[in-house]
């Protein structure tokens, strides 16, 4: 799944790293001082050359993560690293963003031997060694956002679909809300197939990353809390899947047709600025008995463009309580404050203690859509209070569409992995929504019901 760099790890550590500086050190995941031991570049502390704290920050249109993350980065950049940075922050244009400075650095692919310079080595051993040496700190983190939501007496309410037939209103909804559900956009028999397929594409994809670390980067997305905390046993997965008949039938079924007002095809048409939006993802989040709480967090920042991105989740089964249904954290989308008040969060999670959320308890080919700035988590997957209750795992079969008018640069600067959840293979189609609506193949022939 995408989601911003910068806005979940800077998510993650901000609570924690007021507490105490030795609490700090030990939990916040941008500490540099953690890094060093991994990190294959040496940082230096005695930084002699510090650009100027008000060359960065909200009103140059910084998000305060990245700038909270440079703050870090500073306090142990060797000078040389901070002479480039503070070259950039002097030199840039209006529209430059820190934001996306950071993080097309930290995406950059280094060729063998090709030497980038002080700032994007040691940049990306600083990042990369915090979401190494912190992945234990967010599933625990999670956990204390989960209690404060009131955990297993969870105070949310169920996300409530709209009657059939007012499509208006579930595009109208997203705008207002970021969220909205949609019941039965895809028949018991097409989940279930479906269903089948992801389990046994993720047991592929993880059979075949233990022995080729490439391929599974490639078909296996990171995801959230993969594990609990202290625990080595994967319980969460997020995987990419191929182009293949049983895909894209469900996704043609889950459109609906092209002249239907109610349908998803239209409501993400109405969303997206027209059938024009691109299929930027296409996969499945599976979680397992044992899964922890994922963090709060958004797949994107909010920028000036407004939305970029609506994401589509279809449960292939049933999702009960127990099995950790999405969280979502209505009207957040486009509450600069709320984004704010998550990342500089108590470390008894205060904000989520206040915010009201909804579950998306959600039955058999059942979606929930959203704008991906809506603040929003999986829940934990636990053991039923009551046995005889099913315990399955918990399968969403999940689609993204940029919007129209967003560009690939402006969502793929926003990903450690450089694109969101899809493989290269079916992101070489640059399928758009139209496309799908109309079930014709990506080369523009009609596919054959
Ligand atoms: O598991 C879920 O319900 C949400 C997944 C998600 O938001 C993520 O993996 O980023």
């Amino acid at each position: 799944m995408l989601r911003c760099a910068l806005h979940v790890v800077m998510a993650t550590g901000r609570g924690v790293a007021r507490s105490s500086a030795a609490r700090a050190s030990a939990r916040d995941p941008w500490c540099a001082s953690r890094l060093l031991p991994r990190a294959s570049v040496k940082l230096s502390s005695s930084s002699t050359k510090q650009p100027a704290r008000e060359l960065w920050g909200d009103r140059h249109g910084d998000s305060p993560q990245a700038a909270r993350a440079l703050e870090l980065f500073l306090k142990r950049a060797s000078p040389e690293a901070a002479a480039i940075v503070d070259e950039f922050l002097q030199a840039r244009r209006r529209g430059a963003s820190l934001d996306d400075f950071l993080l097309s650095s930290l995406r950059r692919a280094l060729r063998p031997g090709e030497d980038p310079g002080p700032f994007v080595l040691e940049w990306q051993a600083f990042a990369s060694g915090a979401i190494a040496t912190n992945r234990n700190d967010v599933a625990a983190k999670a956990w204390t956002q989960w209690e404060a939501f009131g955990g297993a007496n969870n105070r949310a309410t169920p996300l409530l679909a709209f009657p059939a037939g007012e499509t208006i209103e579930v595009a109208s909804r997203v705008r207002l809300a970021g969220v909205a559900r949609m019941d039965r956009c895809l028949s018991a028999a097409s989940a279930a197939g479906l269903r089948a397929f992801v389990l046994a594409s993720r047991d592929e994809s993880v059979t075949r990353a233990a022995s080729d670390k490439k391929a599974g980067a490639t078909e296996l997305s990171r995801v959230l809390s993969p594990r609990d905390v202290g625990s080595s046993v994967v319980t969460r997965w997020d995987v990419r899947l191929p182009w293949v008949e049983i895909v894209r039938e469900c996704l043609h079924e889950l459109m609906g047709a092209p002249d239907d007002a109610s349908s998803l095809g239209h409501a993400l048409s109405t969303l997206s600025g027209g059938d024009s939006a691109q299929l930027f993802e296409c996969a499945a989040v599976i979680s397992a008995e044992g899964a922890a709480p994922q963090i709060v967090h958004a797949d994107t920042i909010q920028t000036a463009a407004g939305a970029q991105l609506f994401t589509v989740f279809v449960a292939l089964q049933e999702i009960a309580d127990h099995q950790g249904p999405t969280r979502f954290l209505p009207y957040t989308h486009t509450c600069t404050i709320s984004h704010r008040e998550l990342e500089r969060d108590s470390p008894d999670a205060a904000f989520c203690q206040r915010t009201p959320s909804v579950s998306a308890l959600l039955g058999v080919g059942d979606v929930a859509l959203y704008d991906s700035r809506t603040l929003h988590c999986g829940g934990p997957h636990r053991v039923p209070a009551n046995l005889a209750e099913t315990r399955v795992e918990r399968v969403l079969f999940y689609v993204s569409f940029k919007h129209a008018l967003t560009t690939e640069a402006e969502l793929s600067n926003r990903d450690v992995h450089g694109a969101g959840s899809i493989l290269p293979s079916v992101a070489a189609h640059k399928m758009s929504l139209g496309v799908l609506r109309a079930r014709r193949s990506p080369s523009g022939n009609a596919v054959s019901a």
